[in-house]
């Protein structure tokens, strides 16, 4: 855990069309509004690789009016997180207009972005945590080991996790060069470690250790606008472009 306060980038991942679940709930209910998935994640520039959106299938999200004409999707508590950090219209201000599982929001598809994937859908992830970030975790399994052992586990087994198989069967897209890992660091620890699944989470705490210090130190960028150049550089100019686009916001907690 760190010490000071952990700076995120809420990353805006707007509804291209709500799953059979979510639609009955929360179609013609947002008063016309865009609606937006919103992930927190520590690797802004990762987000060239996105393969699909996580959300935990027990916890209680909220669809939140931020403005007349956009809606998020995410934890309460991240909802009143961002009311103090002028994301919301005014300051202080919850106006949660619904509230749904998110076992519901499971086969949403969301618009991913700078990713080379553009169309993404979201999926379960069983270790969400309800007091993290949004609730809404983007994954990325070319660098995350956890992204690419609970996307490898819903591949394996789609009907028990409620899923349709295509939605899982999508290939890690390499992002960041390191000299030791290759293209792509996820897989290649999963391997060498023998990582089988999400459940091993203390071999998977370890694995990302490993990507995260891998990456930004040692890394280069594969893809995108600042290709070719180093992660630890690139990192804040990728974040910075997605904001300037709208697509994200500084969230911290
Ligand atoms: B990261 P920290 Cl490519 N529950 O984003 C569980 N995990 C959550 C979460 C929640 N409620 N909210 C965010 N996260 C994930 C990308 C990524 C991330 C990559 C590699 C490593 C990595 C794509 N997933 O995180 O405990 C999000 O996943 C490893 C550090 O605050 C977020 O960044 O340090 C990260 O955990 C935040 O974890």
């Amino acid at each position: 855990e760190a010490l000071g306060p952990q700076e995120y980038t809420a990353v805006k991942m707007e509804v291209a069309e709500w799953g059979v679940n979510a639609k009955s709930v929360i179609e013609g209910n947002v008063g016309g509004r865009k609606v937006f998935l919103v992930a927190a994640t520590l690797r802004p520039e990762t987000m060239y690789g996105q393969t699909n959106c996580f959300v935990g299938t027990a916890i209680k999200y909220g669809v939140f009016a931020m403005s007349d004409t956009e809606a998020f999707v995410c934890t309460y508590r991240a909802a009143r997180n961002m009311a103090f950090q002028g994301i919301s219209k005014t300051r202080g201000d919850i106006d949660q207009l619904l509230e749904i599982d998110g076992a519901k929001l499971v086969g949403t598809r969301v618009k991913a972005p700078f990713a080379l994937n553009p169309e993404v859908y979201v999926l379960p992830m069983d270790n969400v945590l309800p007091t993290k970030g949004t609730g809404v975790v983007t994954s990325v399994p070319s660098d995350s080991p956890d992204d690419c052992a609970t996307l490898a586990d819903l591949a394996k087994k789609p009907a028990f996790y409620c899923i349709e198989a295509a939605w899982a069967s999508i290939a890690p897209v390499p992002v960041i060069n390191t000299p030791d890992y290759g293209d792509l660091i996820a897989p290649a620890l999963l391997k060498s470690m023998k990582i089988q699944s999400q459940k091993d989470v203390k071999q998977l705490a370890e694995a990302k250790e490993i990507a995260y210090k891998e990456g930004f130190y040692n890394g280069v960028m594969l893809v995108g606008e600042f290709k070719g150049m180093k992660v630890e550089d690139a990192k804040p100019r990728v974040r910075e472009r997605m904001i300037e686009a709208g697509l994200a916001m500084a969230y911290a907690e």
